[in-house]
């Protein structure tokens, strides 16, 4: 059986239930108590599909409109996404072809996308209609969820997974295949995610990498230069010494460097 790891991100106007749906799908309940995260949480959960076992790192990105920028450069690198609304509040339902798609666009290509109209296990403001016609336009599959029964939930991440694993010839074929630092920015991803791992939590290390992006005085995420990034690692690897000690800091540094070295022969 071959195992892989893979990411997938779930988009949608705040409030909507994306937090909820992860929590349904990776603890298998439902907490009444909303805990509201603060920029990036990484929840892994592990699913078999055909003969595949495929490692889900589902990151949860505080949804609302105005995303920053380490907001969206978090979402670089999804291979899979759902766009979510909220069964009682139609205007959740149009931002997803508004806005949602677009954003998730811009940071991951084309990817597979489900759509998930949730919280029908309350009064619903659309109709299945109106889901249908959106997911249409988004060339989506759909399902009508609740974080709160359960309903679907297991299905729709089963779905995206399987959609995932079908899509991956077309990636192969595109030459996107994942693990290969391609360019700048993609060494930029790799060092904030490097970062958050290592730090142990995402949510604690996500205020951090925000702090230093902004004093390493990256002007544009998109398009990082050498330099940006070199400041960067300086920064961070002179707070991750006091944060985690020489050892793992200097291990941590060394990985950054060496992707960041191909863009530039020389040492740093
Ligand atoms: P978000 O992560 O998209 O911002 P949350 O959304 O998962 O935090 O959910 C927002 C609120 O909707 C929470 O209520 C949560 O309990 C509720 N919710 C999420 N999914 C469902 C669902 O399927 N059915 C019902 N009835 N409620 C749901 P609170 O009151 O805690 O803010
Ligand atoms: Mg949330």
């Amino acid at each position: 059986m071959q195992v892989v790891k893979r990411k997938i991100v779930l988009l949608g106007d705040g409030a909507v239930g994306k937090t909820s749906l992860i929590n349904r799908f990776v603890l298998n309940k439902f907490s009444d108590k909303y805990i509201q995260t603060i920029g990036v949480k990484v929840s892994k959960k592990t699913v078999t599909v055909d003969d595949t076992e495929m490692i889900l790192m589902i990151w949860d990105v505080l949804g609302q409109k105005g995303f920053t920028k380490v907001q969206e450069a978090s979402l670089r690198g999804s291979e899979g996404a759902f766009l979510v609304c909220d069964l009682t509040r139609p205007e959740t339902l149009s931002s997803l072809t508004g806005y949602w798609r677009d954003v998730l666009v811009r940071a991951a290509g084309e990817v597979p996308v489900i759509l998930l109209a949730n919280k029908s296990d309350l009064e619903w403001a659309v109709s299945e209609d109106d889901v249908r016609a959106v997911a249409d336009e988004l060339s989506a599959p759909w399902y009508i969820t609740s974080a709160k029964t359960g309903e679907n939930v297991e299905e729709a991440f089963h779905n995206l997974a399987g959609m995932m694993l079908e899509f991956e010839p077309v990636r192969r074929e595109r030459g996107e295949e994942k693990a290969d630092v391609m360019n700048l920015r993609d060494v930029l991803d790799y060092i904030m995610t490097d970062f958050a791992r290592t730090y142990g939590s995402f949510e604690d290390a996500m205020p951090i990498i925000r702090k230093q992006f902004e004093r390493a005085n990256i002007k544009d995420m998109e398009n990082p230069t050498y330099d940006e990034i070199e400041r960067l690692i300086k920064n961070l690897y002179e707070l991750s010494r006091e944060m985690m000690g020489d050892e793992k800091a200097y291990r941590m540094r060394l990985r950054w460097v060496g992707k960041l070295r191909k863009f530039r022969g020389g040492d740093i």
